[in-house]
């Protein structure tokens, strides 16, 4: 049972068992309910106490049931709550570590709540584009006040214990032993005649109420843009300030209901799952030992060396950073230290901590100074001939049972493992830059690799906050070999009539970061003309529009030449629409004989995400990832895929792949249609009616 109960000196101890986090699983649910009529029937007891049993109170519903019949079998957390607060004996919650979503509506249907400092209090339901949905957002207002709970409850953030100490929430914080505390402060109020004290009794004080809603509201509305969950939080608890606690909660049902079934929502939730999945890989066991990593080595430190470097540093390891030259290695530090200085300047790290993370990196010049490392990651020029030099050299130099790993975005890292004599110590993490920014990792596994090297690289990932997804070794990984596809069919439609600004509009709109324009502009046009040169070779079938290699020809390369598919101005990195680039369009269709015609917004956006979707699909079916979520994670974490869409495979599911694979068989009746051809997932899946995802 994942509720266990005792008695201890005439109180009833329900204890939750649920692990990892307590969810408030049915099982969960269904002991605690009986628990408390156990307790009440019981004349020796006098009062309950509800404890989490270990890393958590609970971490809510437990999301593993939910699109389950499970979620909603009684009884439903509504029911718990109101058995815990309909008891005549007093229920006392003992909180500690963590009361997150369905969790701390629990207790705030207890009549008291005692806590550790420490626990993460959060009712974090918006960020699943829910809302609390078995009381909070009545039951909150009424215990912490109107405004930090409207905080809390739109924003989802955690608020530490010690910080509401004050704020009518905890009727006493415990100092060491949490149940001995919580079983005494029961052991009195279960002396006392009752009735005891509910939160729903309260009133929610505030001397203006509904100008604070407004002033809410005006401020999350610009912001919630995509999401409808923040406003219908507000709509929720609103309802409870106008009509009562029980208007209010019929509302907050109402909200519940129409928010769970948006694809918002879905979206939310598939995120959520998806970063958790990413860190399983189906043949490496969760039990897989890993090893020890204390100090880590980086080779290079340019943009992207400096910036891996920095990850580790702000995860409190020792780095080496190593360099060949000195002026490198001193440039490499100083942006490290510039970097972090506008951390400071922003207030998002103090100068001792700067100063903390700047002694954790330590430069060298020789590789002798890497011997002691436990990870080696090379950020050096992406040539083969390179990363030959640099791993035989660590072959002699690194210790036994360290893990190499390169960097590179594009080669094959069977070939650089095969540069060593232990390719099953080496893997690719291919990091995306800013380094030190973007969240996504690609853990690239060799053919060789071993699993408890897969399994230290996953586990280190989430120490260093990255959302790493493995990949399988292919020529971009998986959010490279993707976005070649977008990138072709974007250079194809200007061919046919289409000019940059309205592509990247198009794109924007339905919610990309940055369009392909714009974002080609920003990495540096060259480098994608050294990728399709290479590819001319490697694939001369491959039909490509030269129109962007006409670009580079004149130089433009992009903002680092002031000038790109958008002109720039010095000083200002806003991009102009270029009429010297869309004349250079017009003629080259011209010169293609190509008639143009007028390309819609719709067309613009099926062909850049399908273009995704369908190698995406290729990529599942050669098996180099192992699930959709993972594209999906790869995209809405490296490459500025909107999160209210879920991820290009989420995405496709949510059109349908039915409507998908009809859209590319049209695509492929048209010129440069050759890219159009189904995937076999594509058309499998959606001859069965079904998704990527489901
Ligand atoms: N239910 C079940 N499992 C959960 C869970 C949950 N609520 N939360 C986390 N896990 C699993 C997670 O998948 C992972 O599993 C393990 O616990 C450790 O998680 C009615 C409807 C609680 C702060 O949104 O924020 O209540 O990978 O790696 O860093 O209004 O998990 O090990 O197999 O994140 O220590 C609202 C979400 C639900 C809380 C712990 N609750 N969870 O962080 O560990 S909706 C949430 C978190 C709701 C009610 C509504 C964090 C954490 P595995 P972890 P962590």
């Amino acid at each position: 049972m994942a509720v266990d109960y005792t008695t201890r000196n005439g109180i009833a101890v329900i204890t939750l068992n649920n692990p990892p986090v307590n969810g408030l699983g049915f099982s969960t649910r269904l002991g605690i309910v009986e628990g408390v009529e156990r307790a009440q029937a019981d004349a020796s007891v006098s009062a309950i106490v509800i404890v989490g049993a270990g890393k958590a109170f609970s971490g809510g519903a437990d999301i593993t049931e939910f699109n389950t019949p499970k979620a909603t079998q009684e009884p439903t957390l509504h029911t718990v709550i109101k058995v815990v607060e309909g008891s005549t004996k007093p229920v006392v919650a003992a909180i500690h570590s963590v009361a997150m979503g369905g969790g701390l509506e629990l207790a705030l249907g207890a009549h008291y709540r005692v806590a550790l400092a420490g626990a993460q209090i959060a009712l974090p339901e918006v960020k699943l584009g829910i809302l609390p949905g078995a009381g909070g957002t009545q039951r909150l207002p009424r215990a912490v006040g109107l405004e930090t709970a409207l905080n809390m409850i739109v924003s989802g953030a955690p608020v530490m214990s010690e910080k509401l100490a004050g704020a009518g929430l905890f009727d006493q914080m415990a100092e060491g032993d949490l149940l001995g505390e919580a079983v005494k402060f029961a052991q009195k109020v279960g002396a006392q005649s009752g009735p005891h004290p509910k939160v729903r009794d309260r009133k929610i004080e505030h001397p203006n109420a509904e100008g604070f809603i407004q002033f809410t509201r005006n401020m999350v509305t610009p912001m919630a843009k995509n999401f409808p969950a923040p406003l219908k939080c507000i709509d929720a608890v609103d309802a409870g300030v106008k009509l009562g606690f029980d208007k209010g909660l019929a509302a907050e049902r109402e909200c519940f209901v129409a928010l769970v079934q948006t694809p918002e929502s879905r979206a939310l939730r598939h995120a959520f799952f998806g970063e958790r999945a990413a860190s399983k890989i189906p043949d490496v066991p969760s039990t897989t030992p890993v090893r020890k990593i204390e100090r880590v080595g980086v080779i290079g430190a340019g943009t992207m060396g400096g910036g891996i470097a920095m990850n580790f540093a702000n995860a409190g390891l020792p780095v080496t950073l190593l360099e060949t030259k000195q002026e490198a290695l001193d440039r490499g530090l100083a942006t490290i230290r510039k970097n972090y200085e506008s951390a400071v300047k922003k207030g998002r790290l103090t100068a001792e901590k700067l100063e903390e993370r700047m002694a954790l990196i330590t430069p060298t010049l020789a590789y002798e100074g890497l011997k002691d490392a436990d990870l080696i990651i090379e950020a050096v020029f992406e040539e083969l001939g390179v990363k030959e030099q640099v791993f035989s050299k660590l072959d002699q130099v690194a210790k036994r049972g360290a893990i190499l790993a390169s960097n590179t975005s594009t080669l094959d890292v069977d070939k650089i493992a095969a540069f060593t004599k232990r390719p099953e110590d080496v893997v690719g993490m291919h990091f995306f830059s800013p380094a030190n920014v973007m969240k996504l990792l690609e853990v690239v596994r060799g053919a060789k690799t071993s699993k408890d090297v897969l399994a230290t690289v996953m586990q280190l990932a989430k120490k260093i906050k990255k959302t790493a997804v493995v990949s399988g070794v292919c020529d971009g990984f998986i959010g490279n070999r993707m976005i070649e596809q977008y990138l072709r069919q974007a250079l194809f439609m200007l061919e046919e009539g289409a000019l940059p600004a309205q592509v990247d509009r198009a794109i924007e709109k339905f919610g990309f970061a940055m369009g392909p324009f714009r974002m080609s502009d920003l990495a540096g046009n060259d480098i994608g003309w050294a990728i399709r040169k290479r590819r001319y070779l490697e694939k001369p079938d491959l039909k490509y529009s030269k129109i962007a290699d006409r670009l580079c020809e004149t130089g433009r390369f992009g903002q680092k030449t002031g000038a790109g598919w958008y002109d720039y101005k010095a000083g200002d990195r806003a991009a102009h629409p270029s009429k010297i680039v869309d004349e250079m369009v017009v003629a080259y269709s011209k010169e293609r004989d190509v008639t143009r015609r007028k390309i819609s917004d719709d067309e613009i956006v099926e062909r850049l995400v399908f273009a995704l979707v369908n190698e995406g699909a290729l990529i599942l079916e050669e098996g180099i990832a192992s699930k959709a979520s993972d594209i999906d994670m790869v995209y809405l974490t490296g490459y500025g895929f909107p999160l209210y869409r879920g991820g290009p495979m989420l995405y496709a599911d949510t059109v349908g792949l039915y409507n998908v694979e009809r859209a590319m068989r049209k695509y492929a009746a048209q010129p440069n249609g050759d890219a159009w051809k189904p995937a076999a997932r594509v058309t499998e899946l959606a001859a069965a009616g079904r998704g990527f995802n489901s």
